[in-house]
């Protein structure tokens, strides 16, 4: 029998994302730029097909008045996922998704091509520099409650409703 050498040291173990337990997680989609609906419409077929990705349900697209931002009405929809993606690498993912909507920056809250926020990441609480999930805002605006209501109806109670119900939003 071959004798054992000396203790290698212990490695990383490189995990596989696709071997990583699924988790499930919620996207808000908004544009008020361009054909926002068709640009929603585009970001859901992307979702659909991205590496570590698969789309379990779409909201209906809700048109809403701009909340905190200026320009054309928004388009918005929730996507529930589920991923084998960390939720850094769902991040980068999105924003490739939105880059490639032609996405640009001048200055928060500018009016935009395409916004893909990460809302629910399964149950975690992230707060790094980079990324904070559950997304901070998406209890005050009805652009996210009330698509997120039509796809997951657990997770939005009246009361949060109640609580948006000034804001203009309407099925499209
Ligand atoms: N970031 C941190 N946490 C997250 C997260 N959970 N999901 C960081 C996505 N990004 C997150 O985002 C700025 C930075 O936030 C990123 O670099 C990321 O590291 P951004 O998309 O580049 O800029 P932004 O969209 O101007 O900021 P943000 O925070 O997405 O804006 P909000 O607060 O989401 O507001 N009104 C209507 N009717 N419909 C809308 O869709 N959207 C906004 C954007 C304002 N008003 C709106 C709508
Ligand atoms: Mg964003």
């Amino acid at each position: 029998m071959r004798q054992l050498t000396a203790a290698r040291p212990l490695q990383p173990i490189d995990v596989n994302p696709s071997q990583r337990t699924a988790v499930i997680a919620y996207v808000a989609l908004g544009a008020n730029l361009g054909d926002a609906a068709q640009t929603l419409r585009d970001a859901l077929h992307s979702l659909a097909h991205a590496p570590g990705l698969r789309l379990l349900t779409a909201s209906s697209l809700y048109r809403t008045a701009p909340i905190d931002s200026s320009g054309p009405d928004y388009i918005n929809a929730v996507a529930e996922v589920t991923t084998t993606l960390s939720a850094p690498d769902l991040l980068t993912a999105l924003q490739a998704i939105e880059n490639g909507a032609g996405r640009e920056r001048p200055y928060r809250n500018a009016p935009r091509t395409l916004d893909l926020d990460l809302l629910l990441y399964g149950s975690a609480r992230i707060d790094s520099p980079a990324l904070t999930v559950p997304h901070p805002r998406m209890w005050e605006r009805a652009f996210v409650l009330m698509p997120l209501r039509e796809i997951a109806p657990a997770l939005v109670t009246d009361e949060m409703l109640n609580a948006v119900s000034g804001q203009a939003i309407q099925r499209v």
